[in-house]
């Protein structure tokens, strides 16, 4: 009921007596009150004029779902939200409703994490109300070993929706991040539950950093990450990045799914910063240094090594400033 007096609000933006709400809703007008007070205290700034009516002023920067659904244009990437101000990681959310058997599409969102995770246990900082700290789960109908092509497959669509949104010209870092100028922006955090010959679901995590300020990062991050505001000197909107992620997302899945990987990883290489850079690649059992060649079709990474052989790597961390 909440949702839909927001709505009405919403798609008239004149004001809009307390009565004719009722008597559209078919409820009190104490009840109109209280949905009111209720949308105030989540932050909808709503003028209120004894004659008049009410009148939505402006919307809060919050990543709550029905802004998100209002003018989402997927299928089913996000056609079910579960919000949180404040939670663990949203991974771990993410993997429990799937257990449980949340539909392909459902995203977890929250505003801030306190323990947002990266690759092999490292830290996510994922400061209140700043970026977007999102997972995706999917059900895809493939072999486990085809799982990492979805990382890639997030990736060319964080890349696309930040540059139509912003403009900012972010690329790709092999294998999971979005940079500007080698500064972190975007990680990618893909984990996978199935077996042997079945991949059962996948949650593909994705922050952002958006609004972050320098001094939201802690200092020993301020060299290698950075954020949009940071680059554009512009707030954006968080919500419609969030929107223009799923797009991307949901249009470049489906081209995944009809079995053509090799358009999606033609325009990957196009947006991807690393090939052909000198760089180091610190695995866990070892590091190499060479060129990178190129990215193949299972999404290794092709290093040239000094003695002219070329080796293929599965993950690692890589640092272009070699000394
Ligand atoms: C990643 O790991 O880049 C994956 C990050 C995935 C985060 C999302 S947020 C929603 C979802 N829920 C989660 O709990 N996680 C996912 P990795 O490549 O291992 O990079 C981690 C490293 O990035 C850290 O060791 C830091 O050096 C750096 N880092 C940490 N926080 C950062 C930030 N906000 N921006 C840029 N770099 C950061």
């Amino acid at each position: 009921m909440k949702q839909a007096v927001l709505e009405l609000l919403k798609s008239t933006r004149e004001y809009i007596s307390g009565e004719e709400i009722s008597h559209r809703m078919q409820v009190s007008r104490t009840a109109i009150w209280k949905h009111i007070q209720g949308l105030r205290v989540e932050g909808y700034e709503i003028d209120s004029q004894p004659r008049l009516g009410y009148r939505l002023l402006s919307t809060p920067d919050r990543l709550y779902p029905a802004e998100i659904y209002d003018g989402l244009a997927t299928q089913a990437f996000g056609s079910s939200i579960v919000y949180f101000s404040s939670t663990g990681s949203t991974n771990d959310v993410a993997k429990q409703i799937a257990e449980q058997g949340a539909a392909e599409g459902t995203l977890v969102v929250a505003e801030e994490q306190t323990g947002g995770r990266g690759r092999l246990g490292r830290k996510w900082v994922s400061p209140q109300g700043t970026g977007i700290w999102m997972s995706l789960i999917l059900r895809p109908q493939i072999l486990p070993q085809d799982a990492p092509k979805i990382t890639l497959v997030a990736a060319l669509a964080l890349v696309k929706a930040v540059r139509s949104l912003t403009g900012l010209q972010v690329s790709i870092k092999w294998p999971n991040d979005v940079v500007y100028q080698e500064q972190k922006i975007v990680g990618i955090l893909t984990e996978m539950t199935g077996e042997l010959d079945r991949v059962k679901y996948l949650v593909v995590g994705m922050g952002i950093n958006v609004n972050t300020q320098q001094e939201d990062f802690p200092e020993e991050l301020r060299p290698i990450a950075t954020s949009i505001f940071l680059q554009t000197k512009q707030q954006q909107s968080r919500v419609a990045l969030v929107q223009g992620v799923l797009k991307h997302f949901e249009d470049l899945y489906l081209t995944f799914l009809s079995g053509d990987f090799a358009s999606i990883l033609a325009e990957w290489k196009a947006n991807c910063s690393t090939i052909g850079k000198d760089i180091r690649v610190t695995g866990l059992r070892q590091s190499l240094v060479g060129k990178a060649l190129d990215v193949a079709h299972d999404g290794t990474l092709q290093l040239q090594l000094s003695d002219g052989t070329i080796t293929s790597v599965v993950a690692g961390d890589i640092d272009s400033k070699l000394d």
